[in-house]
């Protein structure tokens, strides 16, 4: 069975290194929009549209579902995306539910691209489940940019989580939710900067499951016979982007090595 995951970058390739993980029978397309990076600066229109191309280039790959490893795209496009495809799609959500559990001061931090920030869909996810617990949301237009520009950008990506990090530490976070999947790549550094009180939370391991769940669901059969690994049965990997840059390349030698 083959899944399509994509991002605007490199991003997504922390969701697709922990499917393959899982479940290393799986066949997988990763596809990185650079061309069209950073979807954080982009309109809703924009990034609608865009969403629906994508969703083309999955049914062409023959794909049978797709997951949309990123959390601006998924707040900003996956209704439309749903619309245009009879795949099953699968998004990733800001894991705001863990992280309000885990926090033991109550004072979490969420931090993510401007349209993640701004969206009703986070805010709403917050209002379910942060009860009496102080939230701070966090926004970087470049971070995400950034990362995909690295290493040239080294400097700047270790200056902006710094002042994140100053921000988050004088506000007493003790969980900070990475809500952009680019930031899983840079963890250390925020862990570095945060010092070992504060949990980080990325959303890997529950999109996975999510995947697991809807194949099953739609492709019972098929799925439960995919799913099993053996020697016999490796899934591949292929990667593919609408613009190469050195750092997807580079990233995804970290994927093939
Ligand atoms: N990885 C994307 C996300 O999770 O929001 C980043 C989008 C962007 O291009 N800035």
């Amino acid at each position: 069975m083959k899944i399509g995951v994509m991002d605007s970058g490199a991003g997504g390739l922390t969701i697709l290194n922990a499917i393959h993980q899982k479940h290393p029978s799986l066949d997988l397309v990763y596809l990185a929009d650079d061309a069209f990076a950073p979807y954080g600066s982009k309109n809703i229109d924009q990034l609608q549209d865009r969403l629906v191309k994508v969703g083309r280039f999955f049914e062409d790959e023959n794909v049978c579902a797709i997951v949309v490893a990123c959390n601006t795209a998924t707040v900003a496009a996956i209704d439309t995306l749903r619309a245009s495809t009879s795949l099953p799609v699968i998004g990733v959500e800001p894991a705001v539910k863990p992280a309000f559990r885990l926090s033991k001061k109550r004072r979490v931090a969420v931090l993510a691209t401007p349209v993640t920030a701004k969206s009703p869909r986070l805010n709403q996810l917050i209002d379910l489940w942060k009860a009496d617990s102080h939230v701070d949301i966090m926004s970087s237009s470049s971070l995400a940019f950034d990362i995909d520009a690295w290493p040239e950008t080294e400097e700047k990506v270790k200056a902006t989580i710094h002042a994140l990090s100053e921000d988050m530490l004088a506000e007493n976070i003790d969980t900070l939710v990475l809500a952009c999947t680019h930031y899983p790549l840079v963890k250390g550094l925020f862990e570095k900067a945060l010092g070992s009180q504060c949990e980080i939370i990325e959303p890997s391991e529950g999109v996975t499951a999510q995947v697991v769940r809807r194949l099953l669901e739609s492709y019972p059969m098929e799925a439960q016979r995919a799913l099993v690994t053996s020697s016999s049965n490796k899934g591949r990997i292929e990667l593919c982007c609408t613009k190469e840059t050195k750092s997807f390349k580079r990233l995804t030698q970290w994927i093939e090595d």
